[in-house]
């Protein structure tokens, strides 16, 4: 049973909320559930200090593709021939690119099957049905930073009808086409949401408030611990506020499967992932795990391609 504590205007869900209901029941219900502990020590450590790595990589101007400061959204597209941490960042994309040498240890994670059995348990699907999708990590940012309300896939100015169809609200729940992630490498409250925001249109109070307000009525920060991880509705309202002075590796993760909107697979291959897929470098994985790896992967092309509008290498 969750309890909940206020601070500064914001309330913060600090105990887990799977004890009542299932997982998909409580994803559901709130537009998202806290899973404590889903890594052991072990992994934790691992994982934790290969972040490490990254993220001195990326602050030094060695990796391109990171989340600049002070742009909110996609594309992360940065001008050749520049510092890509110039102005900072406050996220690393592509975890799994073949070019990112400590990458190994983020696909063992990412295909390992502590992830995979929630994700088949949130979309209700099977190993043949899950496609791969996106991994990145978001770090502290140079500077204070915080995002805006939003909802990743619904514009914050639709109106209060294309909420509800996009939301699907009075219709019979749907099996979800994809699942969301983020796992706290350090205790992270940087997420804030509103519960049940995920099915039902704005509020006027919500639709006329300011982008970065706090305290609005329901909102919760999400506190984890670090090892503790976050499956949410991505269209739940949503923000991140970030403090530059505390330390963040949180692994922002998703995957899909297989029938879903052919636009999501041209979003998922248009990040950039469809020039690099083919050569994820699966060979640390073993046998059932690596052959679910590759029909996930297989099957993110097969997607996309439809259209043509990809030219996929590998
Ligand atoms: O930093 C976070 O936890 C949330 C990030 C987010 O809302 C987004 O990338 O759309």
């Amino acid at each position: 049973m969750a309890t909940t504590t206020t601070t500064a205007g914001t309330t913060s869900l600090s105990t887990d909320n799977t004890s009542q209901t299932s997982l998909l029941g409580s994803l559901n219900r709130d537009g998202f559930v806290l899973i404590p502990s889903l890594l052991t020590p072990s992994q934790l450590q691992t994982l934790r200090s290969t972040t490490l790595e990254i993220d001195a990589l990326a602050r030094a101007g060695k990796w391109p593709h990171v989340r600049t400061l002070p742009k909110q959204f996609p594309p992360w597209t940065i001008p050749p021939g520049t510092n890509p941490a110039a102005n900072g960042i406050w996220g690393v994309q592509f975890l799994m690119h073949p070019k990112l040498s400590p990458s190994t240890t983020f696909i063992q994670h990412y295909f390992s099957s502590p992830i995979i059995n929630v994700v088949k348990e949130l979309i209700e699907c099977e190993d043949e049905e899950l496609v791969l999708e996106l991994f990145n990590l978001l770090v502290r940012p140079d500077e204070d930073f915080e995002l805006v309300w939003h909802r990743d896939d619904i514009p914050w100015n639709a109106s209060t009808e294309e909420e509800k169809e996009r939301l699907g609200v009075g219709k019979p729940r749907e099996r979800a086409w994809h699942a969301q992630w983020n796992l706290a490498l350090h205790d992270d409250n940087s997420l804030i949401v509103i519960p049940g925001s995920h099915r039902r249109a704005k509020t006027d109070r919500e639709r006329a408030a300011g982008p970065h307000e706090t305290g609005l009525p329901g909102e919760i920060k999400v506190e984890m611990k670090a090892g503790d991880v976050v499956f949410y509705d991505n269209n739940i309202l949503h923000r991140g506020k970030y403090d530059a002075g505390k330390p963040r590796a949180t692994l922002h993760g998703s995957m899909g499967r297989i029938g879903g909107n052919p636009d999501r697979a041209r979003n998922v291959l248009q990040h950039g992932i469809g020039e690099w897929v083919g050569q994820i470098d699966l060979s640390a994985l073993e046998g059932k795990e690596k052959e679910r790896a590759e029909g996930m992967r297989e099957r993110l092309k097969s997607m996309g391609g439809h259209t043509g509008e990809y030219s996929l290498q590998g």
